[in-house]
């Protein structure tokens, strides 16, 4: 597009709800990849990740943020609450995302950190799971009282047609000017970045809800060699961080079945993501307290 800006429209989205409601979910719908990995237990997105959508002359940044954490108080808590907060000071548009029919004390106080003057508009999601429908244009009038939202947007972020109609409400907010990114750009994270992410997904999936939230990965290597047979060929190492033994024993699972598969599917999903074929190695291991020591969670990545 070098050259040819006139006419272009570009902006920021921050997509900003409580754990769950699906933040993540919509905005791999909105880029139309796979980006940021989700899965039905909270705390599953960790980092400000930014996806990128570009429809004919305008182009969609959003920015998919952790869940903001209001139950305990860690290091590693503080530091998912600092990453929501960086995400929503200078957007052109806040994607609030809740359940449709729902407003809890977490929702509140997602809300409450909303600096007036940026429009604002309520995704009302999940509209598949709802059976009373009659029960929704109520609920949207209480809404309207708690907040002055630009728009409502009852959807399913799971419903193309929604995600279409979606597009076109966004555009209006976003400024004239020229593209941030080029024009078949996805995200602005790494591919060693997205392996970490898609194995963590992968150990979420697989896991019982007794594997707390707290374990996370490490990429080791990434040596990415020449290839005679592959377009590309990348031999990764990972390792597991859990923070107890009884934990890893979780997920190595009996004769080490769990960890085949969480390493399996990852490498399956991986191949896809960055086209190439993967041989990938994943380790576990145990560092007792890493979510409560600031400078580990510095150190695995976390700001
Ligand atoms: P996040 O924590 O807000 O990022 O939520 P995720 O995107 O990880 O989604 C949490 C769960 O809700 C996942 O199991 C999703 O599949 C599910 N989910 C997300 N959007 C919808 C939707 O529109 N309808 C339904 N039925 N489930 C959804
Ligand atoms: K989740
Ligand atoms: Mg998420």
């Amino acid at each position: 597009a070098a050259g040819d800006a006139a006419g272009q429209r570009c902006g920021l989205i921050a997509i900003v709800g409580k754990p769950n409601v699906g933040k993540s979910t919509l905005m791999n719908a909105l880029v139309g990849q796979k980006i940021s990995i989700t899965s039905r237990k909270a705390q599953t997105t960790r980092h400000r990740i930014t996806g990128i959508r570009t429809r004919g002359q305008t182009q969609f940044v959003f920015v998919d943020t952790p869940g903001f954490q209001t139950r305990h108080s860690t290091a590693l808590n503080k530091s998912l609450n600092k990453t929501v907060m960086g995400a929503i000071g200078d957007v052109d548009l806040i994607l609030f995302v809740v359940e449709a029919g729902s407003f809890t004390l977490a929702d509140a106080k997602v809300l409450s950190l909303f600096k007036p003057g940026i429009p604002t508009l309520l995704i009302a999601n999940k509209l598949d799971t709802v059976h009373r429908r009659a029960e929704i244009a109520p609920w949207l009038k209480g809404m309207q009282e708690r907040h002055p939202f630009a728009e409502f947007v009852p959807m399913s972020a799971k419903n193309k047609g929604d995600i279409e109609r979606l597009f076109g409400i966004c555009e209006k907010y976003l400024p004239e000017q020229p593209w941030w990114y080029a024009e078949d750009e996805l995200t602005d994270r790494s591919e060693k970045f997205l392996a970490s992410e898609t194995v963590r997904e992968k150990l979420f999936r697989f896991t019982g809800d007794e594997l707390p939230y707290t374990s996370t990965v490490v990429i080791d290597k990434w040596d990415e060699e020449k290839s005679k047979q592959y377009k590309r060929f990348i031999r990764i190492a990972a390792t597991i961080v859990v923070e107890r033994d009884g934990h890893k024993a979780m997920v190595i699972g009996e004769k080490g079945e769990r960890l085949k598969r969480i390493s399996t599917e990852a490498r399956q999903e991986l191949e896809k993501l960055l086209d190439a074929k993967v041989f990938l190695e994943v380790w576990v291991k145990v560092r007792s307290g890493w979510a409560d020591d600031e400078a580990r969670v510095r150190s695995f990545g976390y700001e």
